[in-house]
């Protein structure tokens, strides 16, 4: 028998396990306190932990500790050899006493861990990630989220390479150890779990600030990077100083300990992560000037920093109980971030950002074969749960919940909350309760929310009867099936509704929030003297797909009065999707609608400039086809290029908007990065209505930005050109650029994005480049992330697309599982393509499935996505 071939019934790989939510039971042991000694080296760490550990019940269990990748060099109890031994990765030790010190020592190699994950090197710098099960590549530990302790942590470096030596919490003492060696001691008062566990080691410096808190308590912040780097940190440090004030202001939350230090690293597999006192960033989300940063990587970054900052309340002084609770700090936390950056900018602009991003990612997800409940009720690797459902989604629950509450009660809620589990480890029902308490609410249906995945479909139909001055609205929903979720109960949906005179373009009566709790439903308008208009889930109130039946011209109307700016979008919005659809099924569609409503909001003096560009924009190709029964890639573009250059010919009025003034490259006042953004999304049409002319202003555009952002708006539009101006700028930018690893990011993903006919080949030839690495995640996703995204050239009909990312996936799973799983959703589409595409896709999964060494990151993502 070949020894390649799998015997058929060989059981699946022990680590592939499902664990589910419904098994929770408390942990048997607690660890109150832990004391670290870490002798830091790149090549050989050597960690000695102390666990002060309690028996936590009337029970005769061992004490279980987890470690993944560790060998115990000693294991004591008491001061005396342990009676241990190990159980797969577990190392399980008998203790007869209710309370012992648990001493185990292990050696790691930092320079090794290619996983990101524990404690790892990033260009020269020590660092740790620890959410969510990293704390046990570092030490033997419970390694759950309600195991809370008290850290002290003794860290030993080489001084000349690690002269900056950071832990949680206050730095107590510090001192040289002889033979080039420095040490220093933090002490974390609060208590945590080991998930907030950080340490970091680095010749790095700090762009130090102070800040005042609201009861007067002076804190010192920094932000620690390498001293080339020190410049870029400003706007950072004026985004956290601005959270801290807003969180006071917005939550009555203020921050607590002495210091807050943030440090950014190159190679990083998420953003960034909230550890106690001490951040750790990916440095896209640090590193900012107006010669490197477009706006929007400015605008992520304070959201980001604000993020991570506001998660000192929500996540670390309430954390989760366990980790299917995960949205009970991320939803609620993303909440936080949203509202903070909607308050620093255009709230309106900053809400269509996000529903473009929940429709983009998460709905696709909740209609796809990952669907799963915000708070999930099985996994097999955590990790793949840091999902669009567990954020985007998550936060759409807390903002329901305020709408349905009001601010005022909600922020009783709130309060009650923090106040109620500080310190605690918490679940999703402690945090919807406080909110019930608060208020005296019923959230009894909405809790459903929680446990039912898949986004509801609501219909809406409104008639007018003019002699009894009525309009009756009729409303019904309904929740697709998901996997292992069948025959779902009707939810509570919040719709903020309002009727509009199509004559007047007046407001008829007051909007209505509309809390649609059953299958159907009837609502009954009265004052309705002239033919109304229907503006309905208003700020996008619900997190839904709607249908609605429109009268002849309404959409037109409404993307003319609507006053709420969202909703005026979505008019606008669904008159382009009615010509793509009908132009991506072979219809011919009057184009006249859209150019009337495009133009009318151009020339406007009442929009400002960053509403206007977002109501010029298409809808990406990936959404049109979510409105399909199947998506159809060459179709879709086609269609969707026809109308851009539709718009682009005929709409004069773009150029005076392409040549807007007032938009200094330093200016990152809201006004200049409207102008900015309205400057590319104009030129980006006109070059669809005529490419020679669109090259040539998209060159000069390049050639003058004094900022990213016209630079980069401009090469977006020359990628996708077929002109010497391209490879001209290209060339300029990679010349200019090649040192800064991530602007360089930026050059692979506009080329991974270009939508070309050979941008397959271009992309497989970058994965050859000399400055390309599976190493860095944030380069890997520059490339295969942003070529997975872009539906038409990934969807080349010959599967060369699929091919190449199964590749990708298989080649970096052996180095970086985490990044490699979070890539497996785009071939998971399969089902909603036609069937020869539906079959390369399906062969790309069976042939990751049946990879030999696959991680159990990818074996659950691809095995999921084939049932
Ligand atoms: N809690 C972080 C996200 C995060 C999760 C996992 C990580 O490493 C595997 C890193 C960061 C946040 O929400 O910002
Ligand atoms: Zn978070």
């Amino acid at each position: 028998m070949s020894d390649t071939l799998v015997h058929p019934e060989a059981p699946a790989a022990p680590e592939h396990v499902a664990i589910h939510r419904k098994d929770y039971r408390p942990p048997d042991w607690l660890v109150p306190s832990i004391a670290l000694e870490v002798d830091l080296d790149p090549q050989r760490t050597t960690v000695r932990s102390r666990l002060m550990v309690t028996r936590n019940g009337d029970h005769g269990r061992a004490l279980r500790l987890a470690g993944d990748e560790l060998t115990p060099l000693e294991v004591r109890v008491d001061g005396d050899d342990a009676d241990w031994v190990m159980d797969g990765n577990d190392l399980v030790v008998t203790i007869e006493r209710d309370r012992a010190e648990v001493e185990t020592t292990v050696a790691l190699v930092p320079a090794a861990n290619t996983k990101l994950m524990g404690l790892y090197a990033s260009g020269g710098i020590l660092c740790t990630q620890c959410e969510s099960e990293g704390f046990r590549r570092i030490a033997f530990h419970p390694d759950r989220p309600d195991v809370l302790s008290v850290y002290s942590v003794r860290m030993t470096a080489d001084r000349a390479c690690f002269p900056v030596l950071l832990a949680n919490g206050n730095l107590v003492a510090a001192g040289e150890a002889g033979g080039g060696l420095h040490w220093a001691q933090w002490d974390d008062p609060f208590p945590k779990p080991s998930y907030l566990f950080a340490m970091v080691a680095g010749d790095l410096q700090p762009n130090r600030d102070r800040f005042t808190t609201m009861s007067g308590r002076e804190v010192e912040l920094a932000i620690w990077v390498r001293q080339i780097d020190l410049p870029k940190t400003a706007h950072a440090m004026a985004s956290l100083k601005a959270a801290m004030r807003w969180d006071e202001e917005t939550y009555g939350r203020e921050y607590d300990l002495d210091l807050f230090n943030i440090v950014a690293v190159d190679d990083f597999n998420f953003g960034a992560m909230e550890n106690k006192g001490l951040n750790i960033f990916n440095s896209r989300y640090v590193l900012a000037d107006q010669d490197t940063a477009t706006d929007s990587d400015f605008d992520n970054i304070a959201g980001v920093v604000a993020h991570e900052y506001f998660h000192n309340w929500s996540g670390d002084r309430v954390t989760c109980r366990d980790w299917f609770q995960l949205s009970l700090k991320e939803g609620f936390t993303v909440f936080r971030d949203q509202s903070f950056s909607a308050d620093m900018g255009s709230a309106a602009v900053k809400r269509i950002d996000d529903v473009r991003v929940l429709r983009a990612a998460q709905f696709p997800e909740d209609a796809g074969p990952l669907a799963h409940p915000v708070r999930p009720e099985t996994y097999i690797e955590i990790t793949n749960f840091y999902t669009a459902t567990v954020y985007n989604k998550g936060a759409e629950l807390i903002r329901m919940m305020r709408t349905i509450l009001g601010d005022e009660a909600y922020r009783k809620g709130s309060d009650l909350y923090f106040d109620r589990h500080d310190g605690q480890a918490a679940t999703c029902e402690d945090f919807v309760r406080a909110m019930e308490d608060a208020s005296g609410v019923d959230l009894g249906q909405f809790r459903l929310w929680y446990s039912q995945a898949g986004t509801p479909l609501v219909d809406a139909r409104l008639s007018h009867d003019r002699d009894a001055a009525t309009a009756t609205l009729e409303l019904s929903q309904s929740i697709p099936d998901t996997p292992g979720q069948t025959g779902k109960a009707p939810m509570l949906l919040p719709l903020r509704t309002a009727l509009i005179g199509s004559d007047s373009g007046e407001p008829i009566g007051e909007e209505r929030l509309i809390l649609l709790g059953t299958a159907t439903t009837t609502v009954r308008f009265d004052g309705v003297t002239e033919p109304p208009l229907l503006s309905i889930n208003r700020d996008f109130s619900a997190p839904v797909n709607l249908r609605v039946e429109r009268r002849d011209g309404e959409l037109e109307r409404l993307a003319e009065v609507d006053p709420d700016p969202f909703a005026r979008y979505e008019a606008g919005q669904e008159l382009m999707y009615r010509v793509l659809l009908a132009g991506a099924s072979g219809e011919a569609a009057d184009t006249a609608p859209v150019i009337a409503a495009a133009r009318g909001t151009l020339v406007s003096d009442t929009l400002d400039p960053a509403f206007k560009s977002e109501a010029l924009s298409l809808p990406a190709e990936s959404l049109i086809g979510d409105r399909m029964q199947w998506v159809d890639p060459e179709a879709i573009h086609r269609s969707r290029d026809t109308l851009r250059s539709a718009i682009g010919s005929e709409l004069g009025e773009l150029l005076a908007a392409a040549q807007a003034v007032g938009a200094a490259g330093h200016d990152l006042s809201p006004k200049a990065k409207g102008i900015r953004r309205l400057r590319s999304v104009a030129l980006s049409l006109m070059a669809a209505g005529d490419p020679l002319r669109g090259a040539a202003a998209a060159k000069a555009q390049f050639d003058l930005a004094d900022n990213m952002t016209d630079r980069q708006g401009a090469l977006l539009v020359l990628a996708s050109l077929d002109s010497p101006e391209r490879e001209a700028a290209f060339d300029a930018f990679y010349i200019r650029y090649r040192d800064d690893s991530l602007v360089l990011d930026k050059w692979f993903a506009l080329q991974a994005a270009a939508q070309r006919l050979d941008t397959i080949e271009v992309v497989e030839k970058l994965a050859s480049h000399p400055d390309f690495t599976v190493r860095n995640p944030n380069r890997w996703r520059a490339l295969v992330g942003n070529f997975a995204a872009n539906q038409w050239c990934f969807h080349d009909p010959s599967g060369r697309g699929y091919r190449f990312l199964a590749d990708m996936i298989l080649g970096v799973d052996r180095i970086n599982p985490q990044v490699a799983a979070r890539q497996v959703s785009s071939l998971g589409r399969w089902r909603r393509l036609e069937p020869v595409r539906a079959a390369l896709m399906q062969a790309e999964l069976e042939r990751i499935v049946q990879s030999p060494g696959l991680s159990r990151d990818v074996f659950e993502q691809a095995s999921k996505s084939l049932a």
